[in-house]
C-alpha cells in the first residue's frame, strides 16, 4: 500500500491536524500498526490494519474495546485523574461514526497515540513492579463492567482446545515436518496433562474466569518517564480467562533473560527477580484472587511458555499460517526458544511458592 492510499484511509477517521507522514510502527506478530504523524501541537495517532483472519468479527472486537476503554475511562475520571487520554486508550470514529472502516479488503481503526510514552522489550524490577500493580488495577476495573464482552478468538487461551489443535497440525503434517521435530512433540506430549489443569479446576467450579487483557507480553504496556505505567495497549484479547493469562504471559516475556525468539538456547533462562517484582505488585494490587489462584500463580508461569511452544510449533507445522515470520525456520526457533524457557521455569518452581508463600503469609 503506497503512502496516498493510507492517507485516503486515515481521512476516513474524525482526526484533527494536517497528515505530515504514515510510519511503519511497533512489531506485533497479527496487526500491521502505522503512526500517524500530524502537524502542529495536536496528537500523533495510531492507524491499525485489523487481522480479519483471526480476528473474525470485527464488529464484535470494535464493540468489546470501546465498552473496555469507556469503562476505564469512567473509573479514571471519577479517581480524578486528568490526562485520560495517556491513561487509557481512545479509538476515534469514522465520520460516518463507526469505529471501523472497510475498504473493501481490509479493516482499520485509529487511536491517539499516547504522548510522552515509552515501550519496552526489555525491563528492570523496578519496572515489572509497577507492571503488576497495573495487571491486578486493569483486572479490577473491568470486574463490575456492565456488558457480556465477546470472545474474540473462541478458546484463546484454552490448553486443552490448543493441544487438539496442535496434535491435529502432527496428523496433519501439512508442510512435511512433524520428522524434524520429534524431540519437540515428545517434550510438549510428556507436559500436557499437567499443563490442562486449569481448565480442570474450572469445570470442578473450582478457579473463576475473569476479564482480563490476555496478551500481557512486556510490549504492550506503555511507561511514562519514571518507569509509572501509564495503560495497556493491544486490547484485541481482552476477554473473561483465568487470571493466568495475564500473570503468566508477561512472565514469559519480562523474565526471560533473552528474546522470545532468541536462538542461541544457552542465553535464555527465568529471571527469578523479575519473578518476585512482579508477583509482589500483582498480589499488592489484585486483592480479589482466591486461594487456589494464588496456589497456582506458578503453574501460570508455566503455562505460558509451554501454550507458546504448542501454538509455535503448531503454526510451523501447518506451514506459517499464523504468525509473521521473518525467515524459513522462524517458529521452530521460537517454539525451541519457549521449551527452553519452560524448562528454567520448571527448575524455578519450588523457589516460586516458596516466595508467594513467604510474601502472602
Ligand atoms: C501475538 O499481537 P502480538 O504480537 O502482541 C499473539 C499472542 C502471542 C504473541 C506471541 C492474537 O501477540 O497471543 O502470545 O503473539 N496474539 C494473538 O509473541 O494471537
Ligand atoms: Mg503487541
Amino acid at each position: 500500500m503506497n503512502s496516498i492510499q493510507k492517507k485516503q484511509i486515515v481521512s476516513t477517521f474524525d482526526i484533527l491536524g494536517k497528515v505530515i507522514a504514515v510510519e511503519a510502527f511497533g512489531n506485533g506478530h497479527i496487526n500491521d500498526t502505522y503512526r500517524v504523524i500530524t502537524e502542529g501541537e495536536g496528537p500523533d495517532y495510531v492507524l491499525q490494519r485489523i487481522n480479519h483472519h483471526i480476528f473474525r468479527n470485527v464488529g464484535m472486537l470494535m464493540d468489546n474495546i470501546v465498552a473496555v476503554t469507556n469503562h476505564i475511562r469512567q473509573k479514571l475520571m471519577r479517581q480524578g485523574v486528568t490526562d485520560l487520554d495517556r491513561r487509557v486508550l481512545r479509538f476515534l470514529p469514522t465520520h460516518a461514526g463507526d469505529y471501523y472502516f472497510f475498504d473493501g479488503e481490509s479493516y482499520w481503526r485509529m487511536m491517539i497515540c499516547v504522548a510522552d510514552s515509552e515501550s519496552f522489550d526489555v525491563v528492570n524490577a523496578k519496572y515489572s513492579h509497577f507492571a503488576g500493580l497495573a495487571f491486578g488495577d486493569f483486572q479490577n476495573m473491568l470486574a463490575d463492567i456492565p456488558v457480556q464482552l465477546g470472545e474474540t478468538i473462541p478458546n484463546f487461551h484454552n490448553m486443552e482446545f490448543r493441544l487438539w489443535e496442535f496434535r491435529e497440525a502432527v496428523r496433519g503434517n501439512k508442510a512435511g515436518r512433524v520428522n524434524e521435530v520429534g524431540d519437540l512433540i515428545e517434550a510438549i506430549e510428556q507436559r500436557a496433562e499437567t499443563m490442562c489443569e486449569g481448565e480442570r479446576l474450572h469445570r470442578a467450579g473450582l478457579l473463576p474466569k475473569r476479564i482480563c487483557h490476555c496478551d500481557t507480553k512486556v510490549n504492550n504496556i506503555l511507561f511514562d518517564h519514571e518507569g509509572k505505567v501509564l495503560c495497556v495497549i493491544d486490547l484485541d484479547t481482552v476477554m473473561p480467562n483465568f487470571i493466568f493469562s495475564d500473570y503468566g504471559d508477561f512472565l514469559r516475556t519480562a523474565a526471560n533473560t533473552a528474546a522470545e525468539d532468541e536462538p542461541d538456547l544457552s542465553k535464555i533462562s527465568f529471571n527469578m527477580e523479575i519473578f518476585e517484582a512482579f508477583t509482589r505488585g500483582y498480589l499488592e494490587s489484585a486483592k480479589f484472587l482466591t486461594n487456589i489462584e494464588i496456589s497456582h500463580l506458578p503453574y501460570a508461569a508455566a503455562l505460558f511458555p509451554y501454550m507458546q511452544t504448542v501454538r509455535f510449533l503448531g503454526d510451523y507445522l501447518n506451514g506459517d499460517t499464523y504468525y509473521k515470520i521473518a525467515y524459513p525456520q522462524h517458529n521452530l526457533v521460537r517454539a525451541r526458544a519457549q521449551m527452553k524457557l519452560l524448562k528454567s521455569v520448571e527448575a524455578c518452581m519450588p523457589k516460586m511458592k516458596e516466595f508467594i508463600k513467604s510474601i502472602t503469609n
